[in-house]
């Protein structure tokens, strides 16, 4: 398919996603909008000097807020509520969800919650970062406000789930159920183009990406993957892997998406119930890495089935190719 650009994909495509009737295209086609805003904003921040830094206050994760942060979240959560085809919004910068409370929203069958700019801190040393985002069909009936149980959803539930990521190039990759795909950005003429289609992970990989300064509290199924990662066994043809860690999470799960690998955030002491959010982290990039063949776990069991109870909740995260996590699994089960 030589120059299929995003937009053409959706409309091909969407007779694929069961009982949509072109929502689920306008939703994608107005994340593609903000992305396109937002990508010129961070290609610019260098620049214009207003808009890198922090603005002095915390999200609700207690976490300084940078202002591209706080325009990702306007421009996203804008685009968002122009279509009429959703209902409500989540976000990692508001405590809350937003619900867009009139007569056609109220009427929209759709929910999405979004990372709008994760791993923001990096924006002021020009490493890559991302937004990641998650569309649920909601449970409430009729035509009146959204409700928390609409966000409130197993990740096997999810319609769509996909992420932006700006780096040397911004991709956009997503998947509605039915494989992952992945468009490139061409910012001369501002559209993007199908540049990786199908894309499937690689059963095993030789790189693992965790924050290895919190070793000592991990979980000992988890220093021991690590261990095993760093070792060398010439009967097995075993050579030490490769750590690679960015400290942006869109970053490393796309190297490792394409290369063959695995990303942990184990739990520690400073994050008992680990630190990335379950609904707008985890959840749909849990969607993709199984559409794509691989797997996600947390430390007690599949992210795709685990039920959230809060809009933020937290989870430890181990996420790759399938082989890898399942070694991870064993070793975490062995120990307990
Ligand atoms: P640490 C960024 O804040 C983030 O949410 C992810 O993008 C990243 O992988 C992780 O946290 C980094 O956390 O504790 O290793 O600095």
């Amino acid at each position: 398919m030589k120059n299929v650009t995003v937009g053409e994909f959706i409309v091909n495509t969407q007779d694929n996603i069961p009982g949509s009737s072109g929502e689920l295209s306008k939703i994608l086609s107005a994340i593609k909008l903000a992305s396109k805003i937002v990508s010129h904003e961070i290609n610019k921040a260098g620049l214009a000097a207003n808009i890198i830094g922090a603005v002095g206050s915390e999200n609700i994760q207690g976490e300084e807020q940078q202002k591209l942060d706080l325009y990702a979240n306007e421009k996203f959560i804008n685009a968002l509520s122009a279509r009429g085809v959703i209902c409500g919004v989540a976000s990692e910068e508001n405590e809350s969800y937003i619900a867009f409370n009139n007569e056609i929203n109220n009427k929209a069958k759709y929910v999405v919650l979004i990372d709008p700019l994760d791993g923001s801190s990096n924006i002021d040393v020009n490493v890559s970062i991302g937004t990641i985002f998650s569309i649920f069909k909601r449970k409430s009936q009729g035509e009146k406000p959204v409700e928390i149980s609409d966000f409130l959803q197993s990740g096997d539930q999810q319609v769509a789930a996909g992420y932006i990521i700006y780096g040397s190039s911004t991709m956009l990759v997503y998947t509605t159920g039915n494989g992952v795909n992945g468009f490139t950005f061409d910012p001369g003429i501002g559209v993007f183009f199908l540049s990786h289609p199908n894309m499937k992970t690689p059963k095993s990989g030789e790189i693992y990406s965790v924050n290895e300064g919190n070793l000592n509290h991990f979980h000992n199924g988890v220093k021991k993957y690590i261990n095993y990662c760093q070792s060398e066994n010439k009967e097995q043809n075993k050579k030490p892997y490769s750590s690679r860690y960015i400290g942006s999470l869109v970053a490393d799960f796309h190297r490792n998406l394409i290369k063959g690998g695995v990303y942990m955030y184990p739990s520690t002491k400073k994050a008992p119930n680990g630190k990335l959010r379950l609904l707008y982290e985890c959840a749909p990039l849990a969607f993709i890495i199984e559409q794509a063949g691989g797997k996600a776990i947390s430390e007690s069991g599949r992210i795709m089935d685990i039920i959230p109870k809060k809009l933020h909740e937290r989870t430890s995260f181990f996420i790759g190719s399938s082989n890898m996590v399942d070694t991870i699994e064993q070793l975490m089960n062995s120990e307990d």
